[in-house]
């Protein structure tokens, strides 16, 4: 059997809904500053998510868009800068409050917390991104709610590749079978699978609602709150309230490992 002891948050498009108009707006910021007239429009953004890791993306749009290219400087060192003043653009709005929490986030994490599971974050994204998101939306406690803040350089490989995921089991001290991962995408789906995990809810967004979500255990739009019902996109699992909670995630669980 195997025994439901951590739940494993992805970030970005999982916790909240970020991209289109928190870290996409940030990365325009940050170019417009630097003298560039590189605008990412929420189309263009959308082919650019393919890749994970700002820096990366940077580097991705400039081999598929500006081959042509050169910086003045050394190009990772230029990269790294723009990058860097992309996060303090991406962490001021969200100490403007700009990016809420999805449905049902909040809910579960205390839910979680009181019925003695532990919580983690495993993400592409920059460290100081996860604390600003935290502790502007729950409040500064919300850091030590997590045992482990696995996220962006802190692994060689970014998702789709399992590194994170690997890392964030390995600082719990827990095999994939105790653990149960939440994404929003395609590569979120291959990096916790390739990470041996096979409980796995996805919540869907703008960007990822035509993702291949096989391999998730269930696929929802969100994870609902009491009179604000999930909708059930793939998978068995059917909430009883109409949305996520700890009872259902631990069925979620036993269903994926083969247990009823
Ligand atoms: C999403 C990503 C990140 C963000 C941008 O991460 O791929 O790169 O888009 O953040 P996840 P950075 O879904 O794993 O949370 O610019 O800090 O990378
Ligand atoms: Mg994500």
């Amino acid at each position: 059997m195997a025994e439901l002891e951590a739940l494993l948050f992805d970030v970005d498009g999982t916790l909240a809904d970020t991209e289109r108009d928190g870290h996409r707006v940030a990365f325009n910021s940050a170019f417009a500053e630097a003298g560039l007239d590189w605008n990412w429009t929420p189309e263009l953004y959308g082919r650019l998510l393919e890749v994970t890791g700002g820096k990366e993306r940077i580097r991705h749009f400039l081999s598929t868009e500006l081959p042509d290219f050169r910086f003045p400087g050394d190009a990772d060192t230029e990269i790294a800068n723009l990058h860097e003043r992309k996060t303090h653009y991406f962490t001021q709005m969200l100490a403007e409050g700009a990016i809420p929490l999805r449905p049902g986030v909040e809910r579960l994490l205390r839910e979680a917390r009181n019925m003695g599971l532990r919580l983690a974050v495993a993400t592409t994204t920059t460290p100081a991104n996860v604390e600003a998101l935290l502790t502007h939306t729950i409040g500064p406690e919300a850091m030590d709610w997590f045992e482990v803040i696995a996220a962006g350089d802190v692994v060689p490989n970014k998702k789709p590749a399992p590194d994170i995921y690997v890392y964030a089991m390995e600082h719990l001290n827990l095999a994939p079978e105790a653990c149960l991962a939440f994404e929003d995408s395609e590569n979120g789906v291959h990096a916790v699978r390739d990470a041996g995990l096979r409980s796995l809810i996805i919540t869907t967004n703008g960007y990822t609602e035509d993702h291949n979500f096989n391999g998730a255990t269930v696929v929802l739009d969100q994870l609902g709150e009491p009179g604000s019902p999930c909708r059930v996109l793939a998978g068995d699992v059917v909430p009883n309230g109409g949305y996520i909670d700890v009872d259902i995630v631990r069925l979620i669980h036993a269903v994926a490992w083969g247990a009823e």
